[in-house]
């Protein structure tokens, strides 16, 4: 690298680490609904805008399927004032799952040819879920309400049935007494902007924030539904958000200005505790209960930004909709830039049965190391060797109980993952034994970026086996991240997630032990000089997927194949423990998660008891008949800013119970090792 471009890499550097030790959470650099045209747009629709009706209705391989057309043809789900093509058919798909789960797909209809396939999020749901379709023999028919034509309506189990109601369209679960439960698009909100290829030129669809622009090569392309929880006094769920565990509404009589609760895994400096505003994880995944119900639920797995407003009640007075046994109902709308519809129903009704359904399709929580469960000791950074040997020892003579000591970035070869910094550490594997001696283990830092660096075997390796994400133009996405230039393995791909498990191995990750463990951290993934320091949305993966759609769902990517070449380096006999920060639908069954750079302060010791049991509701949880185990944790003390001891004193005694305990403080803090207080 030319010596002036290594100068200026490394102010920018230094300018970085200046930022985000001085700056608190910096509101503009992100988009809100306002400024994020498909949520705008979703949030200006009016109820009843929906104009599609199901034909074509049959059974079809177990599953019943019709055709969603709009009533008004040649009418639009229109974007801005641009000029429509006139509106394909979707097609609809409803399953029904053992567990009394339903499960509702709405795509493009292919035969009409569009540009291209729509992503639907692979690896996710368990393989053994498919074992467990109902296959659909009939459809029995009834005429609601006085509709001009009758509805589906098909066997869920011995106490629910589905509903597929024709015109207009809806969907919902209701209790063969003809209670409902859930139901999708009873406000008439629902709309699916197809993919459209530039038929003239000069139409312009891009998109335009802070200096980035998002050619959008395939114009609008979102998703947004109503959907309604029956008998419901709260709802809770979707994480990761800083806010109270019930999810207090977002639009409604009153309430002026309120975010939707945002799913976009972003890497936030600072975030503001009691917020919608998005963090580093996103499940879409919400329960609701009510006194006289029971709990419901709802999962759409969808991969792209989502944003969720909760409504408060008298939302939609002057709408002239009225639905039946309204009583305590809870309306939300659901809102994604891409992907498909593929939604479940989960009936419940009690509160574990709900996070059954849910576990039963995106798997249960990875059973975790023991050692694990136990308190770890982490800063950014213990500065080397003689500085890991004096904390451990100090344990020892406080009489402190440790398990597990970390090691942050700057313990690398600057910033080349599985590299050590030879000066600082020249004898790891010495290192590691002296802890693993006294039964305890070590974590090491391995992030997604890759320092472009043509003598580093990674960067090499992956550029020439073009295991990269890719830019718009097809070459190499070069963002800027810790080691400076960086690019991303695409971990979309099974092969590459293979590539990158083989490097855990003992042999390829030089100077690891059998007690070394990972971390991975920037996942979301963190780029410093991308759109809201993320990578941009028009990147390309594998099989021409675009960034925007599959967004949420690359730190889960990456999570998975590091917690793989944690068990293939066992020989599949080794438990695997992988921290992650960013999360998805699913995150659970590859190991813990923690919830992020919170704050040295009472807020923030405050708020992570809700976000610690919010991800408990919704997957990172091991359920039994008695007992919920959350594997996700909080940074004891705070990661920013230095702690009174009154509350690190505090934290520990709440840290405790976290199911995932670890102590982190960010460089620019002082020392604060438990001892440290008197
Ligand atoms: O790797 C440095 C930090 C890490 O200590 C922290 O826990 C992560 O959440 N990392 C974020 C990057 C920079 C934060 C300012």
């Amino acid at each position: 690298m030319a010596k002036t471009t290594k100068i200026a890499t490394s102010l920018l550097l230094l300018l970085l680490l200046h930022l985000s030790s001085v700056s608190s959470w910096k509101k503009d650099e992100f988009r809100n609904c306002n400024q994020t045209p498909f949520c705008k747009r979703a949030r200006s629709r009016k109820p009843g805008s929906c104009s599609l009706s199901a034909t074509d209705v049959a059974i079809n391989d177990g599953d019943l399927t019709a055709k969603l057309l709009t009533k008004k043809s040649g009418e639009e789900n229109s974007e801005d004032d641009q000029e429509q093509e006139p509106t394909k058919p979707l097609i609809l798909r409803l399953s029904v799952y053992q567990k009394e789960i339903l499960r509702l797909k709405i795509d493009e209809d292919p035969s009409f040819d569009p540009p291209k396939k729509r992503f639907e999020v692979p690896d996710v749901i368990l393989p053994e879920f498919d074992n467990k379709k109902l296959w659909l023999q009939r459809v029995s028919t009834e005429v609601i309400d006085g509709d001009s034509s009758p509805s589906s309506v098909v066997y869920l189990s011995n106490e629910y049935e589905a509903v597929l109601r024709h015109d207009p369209f809806e969907v919902y679960v209701r209790t063969r007494g003809g209670d409902r439960v859930l139901s999708m698009n009873s406000h008439g909100l629902f709309d699916f902007e197809q993919l459209r290829t530039k038929k003239k030129e000069g139409e312009d669809w891009e998109e335009r924030f802070k200096g980035h622009t998002d050619t959008r090569p395939y114009g609008p392309q979102s998703i947004s539904f109503d959907v309604s929880f029956y008998g419901a006094d709260f709802v809770y769920g979707i994480p990761e958000h800083a806010s109270s565990m019930v999810l207090n509404p977002t639009r409604g009589p009153g309430i002026d200005d309120s975010e939707p609760f945002r799913l976009f895994n972003l890497d936030v400096f600072e975030y503001v505790h009691d917020s919608p505003f998005g963090i580093y994880g996103s499940i879409p995944f919400m329960l609701s209960h009510g006194k006289d119900r029971g709990t419901s639920g709802f999962f759409w797995l969808n991969a792209a930004e989502m944003q969720i407003d909760v409504m408060g009640s008298g939302w939609d007075d002057e709408s002239g909709i009225s639905l039946p046994s309204s009583q305590d109902r809870i309306d939300t709308l659901w809102m994604s830039e891409a992907g498909i519809v593929d939604a479940f129903f989960f009936v419940g009704p009690r509160p574990k049965d709900v996070v059954r359904q849910y576990a039963s399709v995106t798997g249960t929580s990875a059973m975790p190391q023991h050692f694990a469960t136990a308190y770890h000791q982490c800063r950014w950074n213990y500065r080397d060797e003689e500085d890991v040997e004096n904390v451990d020892s100090k344990f020892d003579e406080f009489d402190i109980p440790y398990d597990v000591l970390w090691l942050d970035i700057d313990h690398t070869d600057g910033k080349r993952y599985f590299t050590w910094d030879r000066m600082l550490f020249p004898n790891p594997i010495e290192m590691q034994n002296k802890l693993a001696a006294k039964g305890r283990h070590m974590v090491t830092i391995v992030d997604p970026h890759i320092k472009r660096d043509e003598s580093f075997h990674l960067h090499k390796e992956a550029t020439e086996m073009g295991y990269y994400v890719k830019d718009a133009t097809g070459k190499d996405y070069d963002g800027w991240c810790w080691p400076g230039s960086s690019s991303y393995p695409d971990m979309l791909n099974p092969e590459i997630r293979s590539w990158w498990a083989e490097k855990f191995s003992f042999q390829n990750y030089r100077g690891s032990t059998p007690s070394l463990y990972i971390w991975n951290d920037m996942n979301e993934p963190s780029v410093f000089n991308g759109p809201e320091v993320t990578m941009p949305r028009d990147a390309l993966h594998y099989g021409g997927v675009e960034h925007r759609e599959l967004h949420n769902a690359y730190g889960y990517y990456f999570h998975m194949a590091s917690a793989d070449g944690l068990l293939r380096r066992g020989d599949g006999k080794d438990r695997p423990f992988v921290l992650s920060r960013a999360i998805f639908p699913g995150s659970q069954r590859h190991g813990a998660i923690w919830t992020g750079d919170n704050s040295a302060d009472w807020d923030h010791l405050r708020v992570s008891v809700p976000m610690i049991l919010t991800l408990g509701l919704t997957g990172m949880s091991f359920t039994g008949d008695g007992y919920i185990y959350i594997y996700a944790g909080a940074d004891v003390g705070g990661f920013f800013g230095n702690p009174e001891p009154e509350l690190l004193v505090r934290w520990y005694q709440l840290g405790a119970y976290y199911p995932f305990f670890r102590a982190h403080a960010h460089h620019d803090t002082k020392r604060r090792e438990p001892w440290l207080f008197g």
